[in-house]
């Protein structure tokens, strides 16, 4: 058996905030990186941030401000949302890192060194808005494919890697590993590209177009392109934040995680250039698919781009988890909607497993005094005899499953074992056991099967929902830790010793959730983060009715998921300024964190422009942009007052510009 694993994600742009795409990809990671942990492996898991190159060059000059403060800014989101959603990576790499920059200019010196970069000059048709060459393939009618202004020939002195050296190595080694390039589909669009002439790969832009990326060590005017910097992360990060200090241990990655968009770079330009480092290549790359959002791209300015923190305060981190896995297998496109949200939580996790664990445990508790009883062999059935050996089944079949990246079957399979421990419990009905004193082995017989059942899910489960998994554990009485490798032997029906006694606990997963307001109260206790925020039991005891507050009609109420829709956040006043003929309106220049943002505001008759820049206020960061006397608006301020403003809503100065409110 092998004993390492080494899983990457890509590292992200820090251009803006993280959203459902990138919280997908990590979690699928996480889920690996904790499977292979607990099946005993030596398990290395990378993630981190892409900071150089144009688009973050650009966000940072948007938000007015230089690269590096940028992204220094934009960093905790990344790292606040991976402590949010329970990843449990090993390091996390800025591509900043002066280390890391260091070790791309070793890669690119000694392939320099090599000859396989060369200099040569470029040309190619310029779009001199969004800074980029595109080739005479992609132009059409004389402008840019991407914002349709015309483009120019320009042409300038560049470096090239000799990719197209590579090609025939690249295709004999696709065809030879047929688990290099996954799944099979998109393995066969990358043999299809290779069809084509490979061509030579430029690495690097004149530091007069891009300054911000890594100098090249041989040409101190230019940087190098923002890819050849990011793909050698994953070569890089062994190097400094290791836990060994053989850099070797872990290369080649066991697989690359990326989405179906970057799948070109990690397969050629990732794999050619290993290649000409006389590296091995990975052993495999899985591109996943792409979410959508009620059925359309998510983009900005649809304004429908999947918070995952907002996912997960209304219903918790691992209901999220566990959607964004079971709902669509992992190498397919799939549509992310409040409502196939609503109906797996329903179902799978509230109605099945949440059950499931409430009804056991009632009953262990009830009718066992909270203790395992030991089961008495001659009282088993064929009914016992399925339970145990579906569950047996349970671990050789995830092992598959996930060796194959295929999430939604593992959880499917899991899933079934849960169904049918619902089924064995009406079938065996140990409430009528429990009131005939002659059936009193059946019953311990049965009760050890279901603590035995929620034994196995809890092994099972941990990957993918681990606060659920150690809630499981604890009120099981088990005395185990996830930390150690307890699945390293795949577990044996009956050779568990429960010494510990049980606990019922709250509901795990609680029926129905998305109708009712959630809030912000946290909860405590390790066996119930798990479910979501529980402001619904605090309303309850306040004794509002369920009906919302007394005398407020329910059609002008709104659900939490309403409220969610309203990105407020914290914003920096920078300028303010009249805008004439009105007395009313102040044209204001805002930071919000991740950019800059104009808003008008009808506040002109309560402050002078004067008196505003510096203070820290509240903006509604997801409006249309809306034009107020000819001035466009991109965002509302919040403040008390109906018609006449009594006060903006100041914050505390030191409230960092881009901070959540809710
Ligand atoms: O491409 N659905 O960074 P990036 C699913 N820095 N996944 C999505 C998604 C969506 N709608 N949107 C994004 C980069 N993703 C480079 C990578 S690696 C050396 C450099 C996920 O911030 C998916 O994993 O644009 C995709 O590949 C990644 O985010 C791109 O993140």
């Amino acid at each position: 058996m092998k004993n390492k694993f080494y899983v990457t994600t890509p590292i992200y742009y820090v251009n803006d905030v993280p959203h459902i795409g990138h919280a997908y990809t990590t979690i699928a990671a996480d889920v690996l990186a904790r499977f292979y942990r607990i099946r005993g492996y030596d398990v290395f898991f990378l993630t981190g941030l892409d900071e150089h190159g144009q688009k973050v060059q650009q966000a940072a000059a948007k938000a007015g401000i230089d690269p590096q403060t940028h992204c220094d800014r934009l960093m905790p989101a990344f790292k606040n949302l991976w402590a949010t959603l329970n990843i449990s990576l090993d390091a996390f790499i800025r591509t900043t890192d002066k280390p890391h920059q260091a070790i791309v200019q070793r890669c690119l010196q000694s392939l320099y060194d090599k000859d396989l970069i060369y200099q040569a000059e470029y040309t190619g048709w310029y779009c001199t808005f969004d800074e980029r060459f595109w080739t005479e393939k992609d132009v059409e009618n004389g402008q840019c494919p991407d914002c349709r202004r015309p483009v120019e020939q320009v042409s300038e002195r560049n470096y090239f890697f000799r990719m197209s050296r590579y090609q025939q190595p690249l295709i004999d080694h696709i065809k030879s590993h047929p688990e290099f390039i996954r799944p099979e589909s998109r393995r066969n669009e990358v043999l299809g590209f290779l069809q084509k002439p490979l061509e030579d790969l430029s690495i690097s832009r004149p530091k007069s177009r891009l300054s911000w990326g890594v100098e090249l060590p041989f040409d101190r005017d230019c940087v190098t392109y923002v890819w050849f910097d990011a793909l050698v992360n994953y070569l890089s990060a062994l190097e400094y934040l290791g836990r060994t200090t053989d850099a070797t241990k872990f290369w080649p990655a066991s697989v690359h995680l990326v989405g179906k968009d970057i799948l070109t770079t990690h397969a050629v330009y990732w794999s050619t250039m290993l290649m000409g480092m006389g590296r091995p290549l990975p052993e495999s790359i899985f591109a996943h698919g792409w979410w959508t959002v009620d059925g359309e791209k998510m983009s900005k300015s649809r304004g429908n781009v999947v918070a995952p923190n907002a996912m997960v305060e209304q219903f918790g981190v691992d209901a999220f988890r566990y959607f964004l896995l079971r709902e669509v297998p992992f190498g397919q496109d799939g549509d992310f909607s409040h409502s196939a949200f609503e109906s797996r939580y329903n179902a799978e996790l509230a109605n099945d497993l949440g059950n499931l664990v409430s009804r056991s445990l009632t009953m262990l508790g009830n009718f066992s005094n909270n203790l395992v009883p030991a089961m008495d062999q001659k009282s088993q059935t064929d009914l016992d005899r399925e339970l145990a050996q579906t569950a047996s089944n349970l671990f050789p079949a995830i092992d598959k499953h996930l060796a194959n990246l295929e999430f939604n079957r593992a959880l499917e399979t899991i899933l079934g074992l849960v169904q049918l421990a619902n089924q064995y419990i009406d079938k065996t009905a140990p409430w009528t056991l429990a009131k005939d004193p002659a059936q009193d082995a059946r019953l311990k017989t049965v009760l050890f099967h279901l603590a035995e059942v929620l034994r196995f899910l809890t092994l099972a489960i941990y990957p993918f929902i681990p606060t659920t998994a150690e809630a499981m554990r604890t009120r099981l009485g088990m005395t185990v830790s996830f930390d150690q490798a307890l699945l390293a032997n795949l577990p044996v029906w009956g050779d568990y010793a429960y010494t510990g006694e049980t606990t019922k606990g709250t509901s795990l997963f609680p029926k129905n959730l998305p109708k009712k307001p959630t809030g912000q109260a946290a909860e405590s206790s390790a066996a119930s983060t798990a479910s979501p925020k529980k402001a619904v039991k605090d309303k309850k005891d306040n004794s509002i009715p369920s009906g919302g507050e007394p005398g407020l009609p329910p059609a002008d109420q709104i659900g939490i998921e309403d409220f969610m829709k309203v990105q407020l956040k914290v914003a920096k006043i920078l300028h303010a300024e009249r805008i004439p003929k009105s007395d009313k309106l102040l044209k204001l220049q805002v930071d919000i964190g991740t950019e800059r943002r104009q808003i008008v505001a009808g506040i002109g008759k309560k402050y002078t422009p004067e008196e505003l820049p510096g203070r820290t206020i509240v903006v509604v960061a997801n409006l249309k942009p809306a034009k107020l006397m000819g001035v466009e608006s991109q965002g509302m301020v919040l403040a008390a007052g109906d018609k006449d403003v009594v006060s903006l809503l100041f914050l505390p100065d030191d409230a960092p510009p881009g901070t959540k409110v809710k």
